[in-house]
């Protein structure tokens, strides 16, 4: 499938990106610029670790038999089309690495940062960093012309929020409704740096990533070409 079939050029909104932090539904907030390019270089090594195995980035089938432009790697969970397991055994059957100490802490910190009374997030979400726990994430890696679908994210047993960190080129993110996988929906670019939460009732949102833009990695960021995209998610398994 072409991507004009699935992303119809309906634009509905841009963003100004030099704003600061904004909530562009309730719950959904972005904090562009929150990692600082040391901290994104950083990331970029454990993600080169990560990538070593003993799972690989791998491109997901999907049960239709296509396969996903996206590659990903996951930690703490493996994910595939539609459940999460301790074992990869749409892989290679290797049980995925830990759901590292220090992922669990920055996921608090930005959620803490996200849901900031002075935003105007509803105050039943203020405070929720706290109690945060993320256990799964999923660690993807867009190369030229990789994209994703409209999708909600409802794998999880669980509404706590999900965490992004983008790290590399530009993106244009979609950010559609609860309902429906079409308009009306937000583009806005998520670059290097960016941190994005989507709780409370943005938590069912559809999204998708229509393009990746070749190029726009900023000198610093630990990576030269392509976007690693980080969602923190709890899973609620056991
Ligand atoms: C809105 N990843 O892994 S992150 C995904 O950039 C995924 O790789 C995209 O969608 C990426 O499932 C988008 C932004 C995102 C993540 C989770 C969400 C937006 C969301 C969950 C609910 C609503
Ligand atoms: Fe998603």
């Amino acid at each position: 499938m072409s991507d004009d079939a699935l992303f119809p050029l309906e634009l509905v909104q841009q963003e100004n990106h030099d704003a600061g932090p904004r909530q562009l539904g309730p719950g959904a907030v972005h904090v562009p610029g929150w990692l600082s390019l040391e901290q994104q270089r950083w990331i970029v090594e454990r993600f080169g670790e990560w990538t070593q195995g003993p799972v690989p980035l791998r491109a997901a089938s999907l049960p239709g038999g296509r396969r996903m432009s996206v590659r990903t790697v996951c930690l703490g969970w493996h994910w595939q089309p539609y459940r999460y397991s301790r074992t990869a055994t749409d892989v290679n059957g290797q049980a995925v690495l830990d759901f590292p100490e220090w992922m669990v802490r920055l996921g608090k910190k930005a959620v803490a940062a996200a849901y900031s009374p002075e935003l105007g997030v509803d105050e039943s979400l203020v405070g929720l960093s706290d109690v945060y726990a993320p256990d799964a994430a999923l660690v993807n890696y867009y190369d030229d012309g990789a994209a994703m679908g409209m999708h909600q994210d409802k794998d999880e047993h669980s509404n706590a929020p999900v965490v992004s960190l983008s790290i590399g080129e530009t993106c244009i993110f979609r950010f559609g409704n609860t309902q429906t996988r079409t308009k009306p929906y937000t583009d806005l670019e998520l670059r290097s740096g960016d941190l994005f939460v989507f709780g409370g009732p943005s938590r069912f949102t559809y999204h998708g990533i229509p393009k990746v833009l070749p190029g726009t990695a900023p000198d610093g960021c630990g990576l030269d070409r392509g976007r690693i995209n980080i969602t923190m998610r709890v899973t609620g398994l056991s």
